[in-house]
This record gives C-alpha cells, sequence and structure tokens, in this order.
C-alpha cells in the first residue's frame, strides 16, 4: 500500500436562496474539521458550494446575482484571501487538509463555473479548472419564479483552461514520494466522454468532480412530463453513477464525487449519491443521507496501474487517426439518405 490515501467526498445538504454565506461556510469548516479528525488527506466537496445553486433561478436584480460570485481581480487576490470565503480556507491549512471546492468565479471580465485545488501544506491554489460543459440555455424556458430553470449560458462563460492535468504535489510524501496526477470536472461535464478521455491521456489517478443535479424537473428535461417523482429521481440517480462508474473505468482512474444535495427552498430538489469509485468501476463509499455527509475512503493509487498497463492501455490500443471526428464535428451529421 505505497500509494494509499485517505480520501472523502462531502457532500453539502440544502442550502436556500435565502441561506446566509456565514452559516454555509460554518457548515464547510465543520466537515473538513470533521475529515481532518479522521485523518483524511483530501477532501471534495460540490459545484457552486459556498451559495445556493442559482442558475436555477431567473435573476433580474444584478445586486443579488453578483452576490453569487467571488470577485477575484488583482485586488482581491486569489479565491483562498477573498473576505467572503478566506475562513474557509484558513481552517483547511490549519488542519493541513487538501480540498477542492467550487464556486462561481467573477474575475471582473468573466464570470465562470469554477473550482479550485489548494494545497493543505501551502494553502496555495495548486489548479484552476473552469467548467467546460454549460447544461440548460441562456434565456428562461419558464418565467415562474418557482420552476427550476438551468441557466447557466446565461450566468456563465463556457471554461477556457481545457482538461489539464495537474501534481497534488502536497500529497507527494503520503503517497510514497510520487504526486498524485490529478484532474477536475464539474457536475454536467461528467456526462461527456471527451474530457474524461483527455485526463486519461495525462495519466490522472484521481478525478474530482462536484455538481448540483436536479431530481425532479420534467419541464426542463422533455420528455414524459407525467413521471412520477420516485421515477425520476432514480433515473437523475442512475445516470449520475452511470456515468461515474463507467469513465472511472475506461480511463483507469479513482474518482471522488461531491454533491449539492437536499431539497432547496423546499421545492427543488437535488440527488445526493456522493461517492468514490475505483479503477474498476465500482463504488466504494457512497453516502447515505441528502445532509452534509462525510464519505471516507483509503485509496491506493497503485490500483490504477492494471487498467492503465493493460486493458486501457492508451499508448498500444487506442486508433488516433480514425477519430478525426470527435475533433472536427459538434453536432451529429447523419450519412446522406440514398
Ligand atoms: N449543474 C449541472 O451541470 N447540472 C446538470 C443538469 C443537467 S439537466 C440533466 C447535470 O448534468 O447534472
Amino acid at each position: 500500500m505505497g500509494r494509499s490515501l485517505k480520501v472523502a467526498a462531502a457532500q453539502v445538504g440544502a442550502v436556500h436562496r435565502t441561506t446566509s454565506r456565514a452559516e454555509v461556510l460554518d457548515r464547510l469548516i465543520n466537515l473538513v474539521t470533521d475529515a481532518a479528525s479522521q485523518q483524511v488527506k483530501l477532501v471534495v466537496f460540490p459545484e457552486t458550494t459556498f451559495t445556493t445553486f442559482f442558475p436555477r433561478y431567473y435573476i433580474t436584480d444584478d445586486a443579488e446575482l453578483a452576490n453569487y460570485y467571488e470577485l477575484e481581480t488583482a485586488e482581491t487576490g486569489p479565491v483562498t484571501q477573498t473576505v467572503n470565503v478566506k475562513a474557509f480556507f484558513e481552517k483547511a491549512k490549519e488542519l493541513g487538509v487538501d480540498v477542492q471546492i467550487g464556486y462561481g468565479e467573477d474575475t471582473g471580465n468573466g464570470r465562470y463555473n469554477t473550482a479550485v485545488y489548494v494545497s493543505g501544506k501551502t494553502g496555495d491554489v495548486l489548479h484552476k479548472y473552469r467548467k467546460v460543459h454549460l447544461p440548460g440555455s441562456t434565456e428562461p424556458f419558464d418565467l415562474d419564479p418557482n420552476t427550476t430553470n438551468q441557466l447557466e449560458k446565461r450566468y456563465f462563460l463556457p471554461g477556457n483552461f481545457g482538461f489539464q492535468a495537474f501534481r497534488a504535489t502536497s500529497l507527494k510524501d503520503d503517497c510514497g514520494g510520487a504526486s498524485p496526477i490529478v484532474g477536475q470536472l464539474i457536475c454536467n461535464d461528467r456526462r461527456w466522454a471527451e474530457g474524461w478521455r483527455c485526463y486519461g491521456l495525462q495519466g490522472v489517478e484521481i478525478l474530482c468532480c462536484g455538481y448540483n443535479t436536479t431530481a425532479y424537473a420534467p419541464q426542463l428535461w422533455g420528455g414524459d412530463q407525467n413521471i412520477s417523482r420516485e421515477k425520476a429521481y432514480a433515473d437523475a440517480m442512475f445516470h449520475h453513477k452511470l456515468v461515474v462508474q463507467a469513465h472511472a473505468y475506461t480511463n483507469s482512474m479513482f474518482c471522488i464525487t461531491s454533491a449539492r444535495a437536499g431539497t432547496d427552498d423546499g421545492r427543488h430538489p437535488l440527488i445526493p449519491g456522493s461517492m468514490i469509485v475505483n479503477p474498476e468501476g465500482y463504488i466504494v463509499a457512497e453516502s447515505k443521507t441528502e445532509n452534509d455527509e462525510l464519505v471516507i475512503a483509503t485509496i491506493d493509487l497503485d490500483d490504477c496501474k492494471q487498467g492503465k498497463e493493460r486493458t486501457f492501455n492508451l499508448g498500444k490500443h487506442r486508433r488516433p487517426e480514425t477519430y478525426g471526428r470527435l475533433v472536427e464535428e459538434g453536432g451529429v451529421k447523419p450519412p446522406p439518405e440514398r
């Protein structure tokens, strides 16, 4: 077990439109403190963790909207030092725990759906990822304030950093002198094979992914508008697990997924399903509630070797000369009718 590491997904329960930043911060600090007390070295938090999942609302008040982002400019410094949230990062550093956490990033020139990976040793941002696949629409499909919209295309620009892996140098000593190779995705990204493969091609061993996935929104999804809440929930959980388990397996990597769960505002249900998946695609630990909860497992990064060296030895078995369409085409082009 030369490269074994204790890791956690920190699931976060309901955060309402009216929940204060201070309350959320307290809950996050409790989670990271609890993780540290159990010798966890890396904790993955959800997408847009510091606030409710605001892209579900059609927000016309610019001041309210601005408040959902962390302003990150030359003057403010990195997110770890911004006034709203620095207490969380200071606590993680004090405890010596690496964290990945998602938030709305406002650079002053553009807004992104972002996740940072922060070293528990130094408090430095080791890597920043901006969500590439933004689901939903720019315009609300329904102006009823109780409706669940999905307005990420309105509130964020598509991520412009690509799928760049990095070394978690902070964990080098914990992992037998070889720093883990880490990749990041945010929510909807996990449904697209392209990002996973980009990370697979960089030898990623731990994929970190936070999400907010609605458990019931037939108006948004299309399809059966009379679907029951139970069936919708089961479908959403099934698809979440299906994509994560399949892509972890085909890219021979561990994946830590972390949910914003619970029912926001009493009417916007989100699935839980925070889990740690191994390179064979099996779930090794999984959340049991819809509330704030740590999902913990000790993983051995050497378990990635079998898949990477045999079945999914990418250099040996891939035929990139046949994959041109993947980068040449954006959408579907069926063959012509004869
Ligand atoms: N936050 C986010 O990306 N949510 C999307 C909902 C898409 S509608 C199926 C997700 O992929 O979970």
